[in-house]
């Protein structure tokens, strides 16, 4: 297969990912599944605009080192390497106003990491300067893992055990997943060309379709049947339900949510 193949591939693929996803999640029972429809079905359908640009041939600009470098596989990356990120953080926060800057600080950092990998991935072959971006943009990849297995999994555990365990097996495999990418840059086009521009290109696109496909289809289908065991535990409150009965104002304090009454008169400002 050519690098052109993969890309097409790539695709096709994620346009069949999202299809999935969208009927997956068409029935909404609870603010978990919302959430998780909301930034699986997102992250497929980037990845899809992203590879038909590529298969298109404007995803990439020629360097002067003579490489293609796929600018819209780190655009892609940017959207949605945050997204999944949140995804498995709202498994083990529940809320995300419990820990609202320990789910930004990691969504942060990985934004971080994604961005000094773009220079990386830019600068030239063989030079200092990459390995230089390389190694900040690994640092921020170890403080990802270092929160997630952390803070995030001890947040987890006071979602419930139910909660506690999905966090689990989804940060060993994003974790397991994600290490894949560092490898591939370091042995790629990119990196040390160890393995060719059309290896580099198959690589990508196959761990792309595992993190976002196989993981979002996957992390679906769990929340599906976490849902259902906390309905039937009759531990979903009202106002997770969705539709949400009435409208509901949530406050900083942990496992305070406060019912608002429709009211149909308007309010005065001041007294
Ligand atoms: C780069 C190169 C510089 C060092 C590191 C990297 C990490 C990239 C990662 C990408 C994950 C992408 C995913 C995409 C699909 O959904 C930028 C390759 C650490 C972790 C999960």
């Amino acid at each position: 297969m050519t690098t052109s193949d993969w890309l097409w591939f790539g695709f096709i693929a994620m346009a069949l990912g999202s299809a999935i996803l969208l009927v997956m999640g068409w029935n909404r029972r609870t603010r978990d599944e919302e959430n998780h429809y909301l930034l699986h079905l997102f992250v497929t359908l980037t990845a899809t605009a992203s590879y038909l640009a590529m298969a298109l041939g404007q995803g990439s600009i020629l360097l002067a080192d003579g490489r293609d470098f796929y600018v819209a596989r780190y655009a892609d990356w940017a959207i949605t390497t945050p997204m999944l990120l949140t995804g498995l953080c709202l498994t083990a926060l529940h809320s995300p106003f419990r820990r609202w800057a320990l789910l930004l600080g990691l969504v942060f950092t990985d934004f971080y990491m994604i961005a000094t990998g773009v220079v990386a991935g830019f600068s030239p072959t063989g030079s200092s300067a990459k390995w230089a971006w390389y190694l900040i943009s690994s640092g921020a990849f170890l403080f990802i893992y270092i929160g997630l297995w952390g803070p995030m999994r001890v947040e987890s555990e006071k979602s419930g055990p139910r909660a506690a365990k999905l966090f689990k097996t989804n940060a060993t495999i994003l974790s397991l997943v994600w290490f894949a990418y560092p490898v591939i840059f370091l042995l790629g086009s990119e990196g040390t060309k160890t393995i060719d521009a059309t290896a580099t290109a198959a690589l990508y696109t196959i761990f792309d379709v595992i993190a976002k496909v196989v993981y979002g289809i996957f992390s679906m289908a769990a929340t599906r049947t976490k849902v259902s065991a906390d309905l039937a535990a009759g531990e979903v409150p009202e106002h997770d339900l969705r539709p949400a009965p009435v409208a509901y104002h949530e406050v900083q304090a942990p496992g305070r949510t406060e019912r608002v009454e429709p009211t149909h008169h308007v309010q005065p400002n001041r007294s």
